[in-house]
């Protein structure tokens, strides 16, 4: 058996598509209608209770969900990729800071801004949540930018999983402007994944031309 990634244009299944690809390890793309109901199926409920992407499905027939563990669990599997340090390394404990930082902060704060009505029972609440999100998610891209050095990756020349991760998110954020002012070793990052010969076609797959929309 291969990989089985469960994917949608545009979600979460961006990151672990990318991962894959880098690695070069062969994937089944299983077509899920996002707006359609097969997220709350009774046969995708079955693999992934919690109705989300990305869901891989790994060569032994168990199934992973959350990224930033699929993405760990990849560059584990696959230490000849190079997408993550060593495991117990001073500098792999950085690879699983940042990403951890990633996850808990830019991806939850773009689902804070995407899905504004879930995070109150008052309908009138969700342009403030949105908006408390939006100032929240520039603030956490702003640390990551004060912590990066000259690239063109965030560890350097050291392509890995955080970069891919970074890229998806700013993907989500859709205000190339304010990146382009705010975090600009971020913005050179991410055209830097847009660039490499295995991804441009991944990122024109789940985000069209352009990084994070329309400038
Ligand atoms: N913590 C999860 C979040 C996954 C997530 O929220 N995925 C979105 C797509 S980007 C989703 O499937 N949302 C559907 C829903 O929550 O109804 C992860 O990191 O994988």
């Amino acid at each position: 058996m291969t990989y089985k990634l469960y994917n949608s244009p545009g979600t979460g299944s961006a990151c672990v598509q990318a991962a894959l690809t880098e690695i070069g390890a062969p994937f089944e793309l299983v077509d899920i209608d996002y707006d359609g109901g097969d997220l709350q199926s009774d046969w995708f409920t079955k693999i992934n209770p919690r109705q989300q992407l990305p869901t891989l499905q790994l060569p032994d027939g168990s199934v992973m969900t959350e990224s930033a563990a699929i993405l760990l669990h990849l560059a584990d599997a696959h230490p000849e990729a190079g997408l993550a340090p060593k495991p117990g390394t001073s500098e792999r404990a950085q690879t699983n800071r940042w990403l951890l930082f990633a996850a808990t902060n830019l991806y939850e704060g773009e689902l804070r801004r995407g899905y504004s009505d879930r995070y109150s029972t008052d309908p009138s609440h969700a342009s403030g949540i949105e908006a408390a999100a939006t100032d929240y998610t520039r603030r956490h891209y702003r640390l990551i930018e004060d912590e990066v050095g000259e690239g063109p990756y965030l560890f350097g020349t050291d392509f890995g999983i955080v970069d891919v991760y970074v890229w998806m998110l700013m993907n989500w954020f859709e205000d190339p402007a304010w990146m382009r002012a705010e975090i600009p070793k971020l913005v050179r990052m991410a055209e830097s994944i847009m660039a490499r010969p295995n991804l441009a076609a991944v990122h024109v797959a789940h985000f069209g031309e352009g990084l994070g929309g329309p400038e």
